[in-house]
């Protein structure tokens, strides 16, 4: 659980424990993988040619193409009936990406997911109310057996039924609450518009992940829920949540749980990796795991990082807040923008909902997008509910700046009623491309 030995070990120490536990998953992934055999061989490379932990780089990417490409058991490392669970990535078009965990898998992840809510509250026991969806999603079943291990008592409340969700929190009386962004603020809001206080729980802390969220968005959480809002950071290729994780004392990025995994920036381009503290796209390998070891695998998330010591005395390699995924950034007139940089800047106005959609339309031959935004309940009583009041306009014209200084172009806003946009439960869909529905038109 635990292990201070890596946490708060020196970079040379870190180094030779993933060296040693690299050379054992190539030499694994050589005996098992036929994909992998192919790989390295093409590259004549084997656990041999590893000197030290730089020449991780000498061994193959693998992408999501890859995986998709041996669906769906072809990436299993163990024989079928070794492996004690099966998860799937939350992939939105085409086949799902299947991945298996052995029995040790499991142990390691509670492992991990016990030291990522120690790390996120401090606390070793408590109510936690876990709100990730239960299922093929790693969320739920993921925190749950990490927060059983610590000794926590789980709520495992999944997502969806938000009133019940309130009910349960408000008489049982939970610590922490675990959710994703998106879904904890719609709970703050049913939670208000049932005449309740969020601020009023039992809640300390929150560990919310698994969509890009802004430090603005923390800060709204904390404030709504006054509680200590640490982000958690994972994907399903990889294990699941838990990769790393921000910790309560300093919440200045997410701490990569190195004992076993590794983590690269680079250049989605050049393929060549980054210096700290250069955003780019985020590559893990993972050293440990045993049904589905997986080397390189690249993310298409950006962020960056720094191996500098936390003033939470741990020296592991701490992540950037995700900025976003690759898919998701916008190319508008030559520029790229990330929904989570349009978040920053909406979330700086208090007449606005932190709810927002974006919309790509086409407009001639270049990509546009509209910022669908809501104003609040108390604006829009005070302007008799017309969204053509000169209030509301000056509101657009105060957002639409905010965007041109920190996007560097023109986003069009379209000002709606409060409560018109979806709301969302789990992962919240921020970029509608309307491009392809008009081109079917
Ligand atoms: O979302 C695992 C998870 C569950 C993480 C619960 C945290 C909490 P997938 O469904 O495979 O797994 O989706 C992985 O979600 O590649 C990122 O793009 C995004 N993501 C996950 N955590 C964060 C985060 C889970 N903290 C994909 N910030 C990843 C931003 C995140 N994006």
């Amino acid at each position: 659980m635990r292990n201070p030995e890596i946490e708060k070990a020196e970079r040379g120490v870190i180094d030779s424990y993933q060296l040693q536990h690299l050379k054992n998953t190539v030499n694994k992934v050589l005996m098992v993988s036929p994909f992998y055999r192919e790989r390295f061989a093409e590259l004549q490379v084997d656990s041999s040619k590893l000197r030290n932990i730089a020449d991780l780089q000498i061994l193959p990417f693998t992408t999501k193409t890859d995986l998709r490409g041996h669906y769906p058991f072809g990436f299993m490392a163990v024989e079928k009936h070794r492996l004690s669970r099966i998860h799937a990535s939350s992939g939105t078009t085409g086949k799902p990406t299947i991945i298996g965990y052995t029995k040790n898998d499991i142990n390691y992840w509670a492992d991990i997911i016990a030291r990522a809510i120690l790390t996120a509250t401090g606390l070793d026991s408590g109510l936690i109310h876990n709100a990730y969806g239960y299922g093929l999603f790693t969320g739920g079943l993921g925190l749950h057996h990490g927060a059983e291990k610590l000794g926590m008592t789980v709520i495992p409340a999944s997502a969806g039924n938000t009133e019940r969700q309130i009910t349960l929190i408000e008489d049982l009386k939970p610590d922490i609450l675990c959710a994703t962004p998106s879904y904890a603020l719609n709970i703050a809001e049913k939670m208000i518009e049932m005449g309740k206080s969020p601020q009023q729980t039992s809640l300390r802390f929150g560990i919310f992940g698994a969509e890009p969220w802004s430090e603005e968005m923390r800060q709204k959480l904390e404030e709504l829920f006054q509680i200590k809002a640490c982000d958690i950071y994972g994907l399903s290729e990889v294990i699941g949540p838990g990769v790393a994780v921000e910790c309560h004392e300093a919440q200045d990025g997410l701490h990569v749980a190195e004992d076993h995994f590794i983590i690269e920036v680079i250049n989605p381009v050049t393929k060549k990796p980054l210096p700290e503290g250069e955003e780019g796209e985020l590559v893990f390998t993972s050293i440990k795991k045993e049904a589905f070891p997986i080397i390189r695998y690249r993310t298409g998330d950006i962020a960056s990082i720094t191996r500098n010591k936390c003033s939470c005395g741990r020296t592991t390699a701490r992540m950037s807040r995700i900025k976003g995924r690759m898919d998701d950034m916008l190319i508008i007139r030559g520029v790229n923008v990330y929904p989570s940089e349009i978040e920053l800047c909406l979330l700086k106005l208090q007449e606005l909902t932190p709810h927002y959609q974006l919309d790509i339309t086409n407009q001639g031959p270049t990509q546009e997008i509209t910022l669908n935004v809501e104003i609040n309940d108390s604006v829009y009583q005070k302007t008799s509910r017309n969204l053509e009041h000169h209030e509301i306009k000056q509101i657009s014209s105060k957002l639409k700046e905010k965007l041109k200084s920190a996007c560097l172009i023109s986003i069009e806003v379209n000002i709606l009623a409060p409560k018109t946009l979806p709301r969302s439960q789990g992962k919240t869909v921020r970029v509608v491309d309307k491009r392809k529905t008009e081109s079917l038109m």
